[in-house]
């Protein structure tokens, strides 16, 4: 088999090779998908339903002078692949220092912007469009967009923006009627009532089927020939939708098929007008398990190439997430009333088990984080409902003003459960859940905790109803102890002691006391003994255990796994300046203001000067300490 992947430096050279080729081409290219997230995990099942399109649009367009600009951009391998990119740093895709899982522009001029976050390619599209038109610039935009982007808001407020007469700007609509699971809402309902026919004979045989239910003139009307069929498709098709906002619309088309879609890519270059290419594509396509599991094959876990099973995980620990969606099942089964949301992150948030058991009360509301947030405020309004909002902590930042007006300025008692709080590891710098107490500690009458385990975790969700007012519980994606002990009643914000020592005071932040325990085990070593507490509540604070503390310590430490720019550290040290604690030395271990890139845990906490023997060697020189000499056993 001749190699043709190899001989695509850039996109035109696509242009070299015949249909057939290009044919051949996409089942190299899903190779290489395929060899490379087997070992490395990644998004899958998107990458492999969007070969062809990309090749195809590649084929038709001149990126980078047109600009590509894709949703989320988590299908962009194959754009990766043929823009000069397939070589050792796709080995090491979504892994250090080799290329990002997302559009990345440092990485290639191909790549516009980072992205990563849905919902952003038709402003930033139109964005572009906008001053390419100021400038007198003739090229092409084309955002290439999700069908669950039409359920962000950002999309609905870009669509309705779009000038009737803006030119050579064409909207690539991949729809494979899922979002990372089955997909929710109206608007998915507008697309998906007659794609899955997949040939336009069948469609049109639909369309006659129509026609005959309608009472008394469906005879009639089928009869009529293909005007009024047209007419009835019309109604039915996603066409008029699209319409309605300026998009002239094309389609439905197979988006797997190459010698339908380049001569119709070819014809659209210099449209005089904005147009929708409406592409049905095959989530995990040409993968049989992909395809019949794209829930599992979205994000895919490391996998056999033979037997495409996923590799067993090295660990069976429970999550944070896993006893978060654990709990939720158990406090649903004890209280009617209560009712958890997730803006379209049922799986990785741990919440299918929930919407299986108690569908009416485990609600998907699709890519729309504000709406989530304020729609928990009016089921929350009346206090006959108990609303857990689960909500990943990277994408609570798009719904900043909901929660400031319409929970905390309401004062509605919504328990805010923020998942993957902490370093995103594969994802990198669009996902990394680093900033959330920095605008949540902001927030008047807003309580936030973190659990160090996830018998914590469990506590922390038994007792937030109680506290009467919104509650922020943040937690990473991180194995966690589950000891099985009763649930206590915790009391609001009240922190623990861990350890007791005399030398120096660490307070360090959930899963971090682990760390810092760790780290007074080495100092003892050395003949320096540290006091460990774990705050719980970053708000309300422990005064109380704080103030005991500080009468015995001036050397205070503190940890966490967030921005040192709002987090824990500046938590207390606006506590002690406020409080008159001038005489104390403090240093804050946290992660310092730049954007980093994915890579694993460890290699990320390395970077951020964070891994436990830095952490010590930094303890070390920050402070003099007069160690006691350690008793040799
Ligand atoms: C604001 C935001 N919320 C949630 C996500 C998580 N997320 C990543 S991909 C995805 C589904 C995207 O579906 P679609 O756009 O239809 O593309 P597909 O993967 O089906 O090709 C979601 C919900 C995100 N990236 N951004």
């Amino acid at each position: 088999m001749t190699d043709f992947l190899e001989r695509i430096s850039e996109p035109k050279d696509l242009r070299l090779l015949s249909l057939e080729e290009l044919t051949q081409l996409a089942g190299e290219v899903r190779l290489r998908i395929l060899e490379v997230l087997s070992v490395n995990g990644g998004h899958l099942a998107s990458n492999l339903g969007s070969v062809e399109l990309t090749i195809a649009l590649h084929y038709a367009f001149s990126s980078p002078s047109d600009a590509f600009i894709f949703d989320v951009s988590h299908q962009t391998y194959t754009h990766k692949l043929l823009t000069g990119r397939n070589d050792e740093r796709f080995d090491r895709i979504r892994q250090y220092k080799g290329l990002s899982g997302f559009a990345h522009p440092k990485e290639s001029p191909h790549d516009h912007f980072f992205a990563g976050h849905a919902g952003t390619a038709l402003s930033l599209a139109l964005g572009m469009a906008q001053a390419r038109d100021l400038m007198q610039e003739e090229t092409h935009i084309l955002p290439i967009i999700g069908d669950a982007t039409l359920t962000c808001g950002l999309s609905l407020e870009a669509l309705n923006n779009i000038r009737k007469e803006l030119k050579r700007f064409v909207v690539v609509l991949n729809d494979n009627a899922m979002s990372i699971s089955h997909n929710v809402g109206g608007v998915t309902n507008i697309l998906s009532r007659l794609i899955s026919n997949p040939t336009t004979s069948r469609w049109m045989h639909e369309l006659d089927r129509l026609a005959l239910k309608i009472p008394h003139y469906g005879a009639f009307f089928s009869k009529q020939g293909h005007k009024l069929k047209e007419s009835i498709k019309n109604l039915v098709s996603s066409a008029p939708f699209f319409e309605q906002f300026g998009l002239s619309y094309i389609g439905p088309i197979d988006g797997h098929d190459l010698k339908k879609m380049i001569p119709l890519f070819l014809a659209l270059r210099d449209l005089p007008m904005p147009v929708i290419v409406h592409l049905y594509t095959k989530k995990g396509y040409g993968m049989e398990q992909a395809e019949k599991d794209p829930i599992a094959y979205h994000g895919a876990k490391p996998f056999d190439l033979l037997t495409c099973e996923f590799l067993p995980s090295k660990s069976k620990k429970a999550t944070f997430p896993k006893i978060f969606g654990q709990q939720m099942v158990k406090m649903a089964a004890e209280d009617p009333s209560l009712v958890v949301i997730t803006p379209a992150m049922s799986l990785g948030s741990c919440l299918d088990p929930m919407r299986a058991k108690f569908p009416d009360r485990c609600l998907d509301v699709g890519i729309a984080e504000g709406h989530a947030v304020t729609f928990a405020g009016g089921i929350g309004k009346k206090r006959t409902c108990k609303v857990i909002c689960s909500i990943y902590a990277t994408f609570l930042q798009r719904a900043l003003d909901n929660l400031f007006q319409d929970i905390c300025l309401q004062e509605i008692p919504v328990v805010f459960a923020i998942d993957r709080a902490g370093i995103a590891t594969g994802d990198g710098a669009t996902h990394h859940g680093i900033y959330d107490i920095g605008f949540l500690k902001t927030m008047p009458g807003l309580v936030i905790c973190q659990p160090r385990d996830g018998h914590l975790l469990k506590e922390l969700l038994a007792a937030a109803f109680a506290w009467n007012q919104p509650v922020a519980i943040r937690y990473p994606n991180m194995e966690t102890l589950e000891p099985d002990l009763p649930i206590q009643k915790r009391p609001l914000g009240k922190g623990e002691e861990l350890a007791s020592g005399d030398d120096l005071l660490i307070i360090a932040l959930g899963h971090m006391c682990e760390q810092a325990l760790q780290i007074r085990e080495e100092l003892l070593e050395k003949g320096i003994s540290a006091t460990v507490i774990d705050p719980i509540f970053l708000k309300p604070l422990d005064t109380e255990l704080l103030g005991k503390c500080l009468l015995k310590h001036q050397r205070i430490v503190t940890l966490e796994e967030h921005s040192l720019q709002g987090g824990l550290g500046s938590v207390i040290n606006h506590f002690l300046m406020v409080h008159g604690f001038t005489n104390v030395q403090v240093l804050n271990v946290g992660i310092p203001e730049r954007f980093y890139d994915q890579g694993s845990y460890s290699q990320l906490l390395k970077e951020m000067d964070m891994d436990k023997e830095r952490i010590l060697q930094r303890i070390l020189s920050h402070f003099t300490f007069h160690p006691q000499p350690v008793e040799k056993k």
